[in-house]
């Protein structure tokens, strides 16, 4: 490593689901407006492996990864609780990344000058401020999952009657921005805050306003009120997304052929289908799903992991083959951009919607947890860019009327709409747009820090 570098950003990575990517981007976008800064990358081991599965970082010769103590004792057996992995991360937590950080500082000679981490961990802000320099917070969703963390106890305040909230009907009318989101919409952990995760999240919420920044994967004009109650309530709120636009990444490799079969199919006509990173829905709605698209024989391209095929019914793929594809992933960027997909049936998370607001595709949306019921929310009833699902799930007949619904002359008004949040998304990328001052905002900010 050089060590004519004048500052040295360390980057901390929450290790799960699509987290540990965008903030790997944002170092490398980073690292190349900012060629004097040296930038280390902390992350598991096998999270930094899958990250490095798609990035390819020979070209950056001020980055390193790093990898950090993933909690899980040697010879641990898993109970199979889905969330077990996470808890043992957390615990792990703060100590792993410090003593990382602590020989790296060692070995090269750099102190880090700035902490550039996952809001997730919110306890940089406290690690930060120990060694005298600035917390940088990435939050990976939209503005509005952040500012409704961030209005925990007023919700509670409000809406808890004998530590419950009653009424899960009731709209969050008392919130700047946040007039349609639900009761029932709220992330479990907002509901509940009596899991170790969910003190986490109340933790940051506490914590993010102690950031020198906070950095979000959003756009200007998206939900301006939410954008402006940020920034009245947090030092600095850097809105430099939507990612993919500024900081165009090479396109994904399509071993699969997804792109060339989307290429014999007519304009709109494709159901593109993604749960994102870590989900899928229970194997009733699995099936509920392939029937509506059977019976309506709508073309589809499905981004199944090869442990859920079980879960469709025998027979499924191979009557469907002249109009289907599965594959195990999708150059999801690439072929939401692509002309033939119509409509895109997704769980909803931040990524997926922003991805889809740019290729112009409209929402059928199946919000699992965390935020993507609020992202449903903004999509169906604010935006007016997709619909949710009668009753939250899956049933045949709820997919064959959505799927009516949106590849038809509804779905034409939602282009429409969806049209007019790219050109917010375009127009923040251009010379001098919002999201491209509010990273040379942060770029300066980390650049003029220096080694002391
Ligand atoms: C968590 O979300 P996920 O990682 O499950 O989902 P997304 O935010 O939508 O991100 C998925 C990414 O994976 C890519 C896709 C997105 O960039 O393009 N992808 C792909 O390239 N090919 C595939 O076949 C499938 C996916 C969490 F669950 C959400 O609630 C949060 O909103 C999100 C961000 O914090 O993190």
């Amino acid at each position: 490593m050089s060590t004519t570098k004048k500052a040295h950003v360390a980057a901390f990575a929450f290790p799960f689901g699509s987290h540990p990517t965008p903030l790997l981007h944002l170092v490398q976008r980073l690292a190349a407006a900012a060629l004097d800064v040296h930038f280390s990358y902390f992350n598991t081991t096998k999270s930094n492996h899958k990250v490095l599965s798609n990035v390819n970082l020979q070209c950056y010769d001020n980055i390193r990864l790093y990898n950090v103590d993933d909690g899980v004792p040697q010879g641990h057996i898993f109970s199979g609780n889905p969330t077990e992995t996470i808890e043992l991360f957390i615990k792990a937590t703060p100590h792993n990344f410090r003593k990382r950080l602590d020989e790296v500082v060692e070995e090269t000679g750099m102190k880090a000058t700035c902490l550039l981490t996952d809001a997730f961990l919110w306890f940089s802000v406290e690690m930060a401020e120990e060694m005298g320099i600035p917390w940088l917070a990435f939050w990976t969703a939209g503005p509005a999952a952040i500012s409704i963390h961030m209005y925990t106890d007023v919700i509670h305040d409000k809406l808890c009657q004998n530590g419950k909230i009653q009424n899960l009907d009731q709209t969050l009318d008392f919130l700047p921005g946040l007039s349609t989101i639900h009761a029932i919409d709220l992330p479990t952990e907002i509901l509940h805050i009596d899991t170790q995760f969910a003190r986490l999240l109340h933790s940051m919420s506490l914590s993010v306003p102690r950031a020198a920044a906070v950095i979000l994967n959003s756009f200007h004009g998206i939900n301006s009120v939410v954008e402006n109650d940020l920034k009245s309530k947090l030092q600095k709120c850097l809105n430099i997304g939507p990612f993919p636009l500024p900081s165009p990444v090479a396109p994904s490799e399509d071993p699969s052929g997804c792109l060339s079969w989307l290429d014999h199919h007519e304009a709109a006509s494709v159901a593109y289908i993604s749960f994102g990173t870590m989900l899928a829905p229970p194997p009733p709605e699995m099936v509920a799903l392939s029937e509506a698209l059977e019976k309506k024989q709508v073309p589809y391209l499905w981004s199944m992991r090869d442990n859920l095929k079980g879960h469709l019914l025998e027979g499924f793929f191979e009557r469907t083959r002249s109009i289907g594809k599965v594959v195990q992933w999708a150059p999801q960027l690439q072929v939401l951009a692509h002309c033939s997909v119509g409509v895109f049936v997704t769980h909803s998370g931040w990524n997926s919607t922003i991805e889809s607001v740019l290729g112009g595709v409209p929402m059928i949306c199946r919000p699992f947890f965390g935020d993507q019921m609020i992202n449903r929310r903004f999509v169906e009833e604010v935006w007016r860019i997709g619909v949710g699902l009668e009753g939250g799930v899956f049933t045949k007949s709820g997919v064959m009327n959505d799927l009516d619904v949106v590849l038809g002359k509804d779905g034409k008004k939602m282009r429409e709409n969806i049209g007019r949040l790219r050109e917010f998304a375009f127009r923040a990328v251009a010379e001098n747009g919002s999201s491209i001052e509010d990273f040379k905002s942060l770029s300066n900010m980390v650049s003029k820090l220096h080694v002391g």
